[in-house]
């Protein structure tokens, strides 16, 4: 499997689509999901070219992993969330809609569901 350099995260990483940007690191980026499935729900992707976690190197993984943590840990507070649900899809058959690594970070709240 081949990155197509044209996904949309790509887009998001070199500013040709508007994304609401949470933070930014030398190696990773995060967004909010445009479709968010619980209150605070973001995306965090590395900024170099990879398609997912069967594609990635272990710096890419290490420097997203990292940033996932902190940002779990960042909404917790800032949502005043009970939990987090993280949660990653790989190839069409795996759930994966866009073909850019990404991690999604989702607050959870003792009793609420997340959304379809
Ligand atoms: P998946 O590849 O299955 O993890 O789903 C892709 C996620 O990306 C989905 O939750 C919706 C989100 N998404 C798709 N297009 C955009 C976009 O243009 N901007 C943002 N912020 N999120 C997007």
């Amino acid at each position: 499997m081949t990155y197509d350099p044209d996904n949309i995260f790509a887009k998001i990483l070199r500013e040709e689509i508007p994304s609401n940007r949470v933070y930014e690191d030398g190696e990773t980026l995060a967004f909010m999901d445009i479709m968010p499935r619980a209150d605070g729900h973001l995306l965090v992707i590395p900024k170099t070219p990879c398609r997912n976690v069967l594609d990635a190197s272990p710096e890419q993984l290490s420097a997203v992993i990292a940033t996932v943590q902190k940002l779990s840990q960042a909404v917790m507070q800032a949502f005043d969330a009970d939990g987090v649900t993280i949660q990653q899809f790989n190839e069409a058959a795996g759930g994966q809609e866009v073909f850019h690594l990404h991690f999604h970070v989702l607050p959870r709240h003792e009793g609420v569901s997340v959304r379809a």
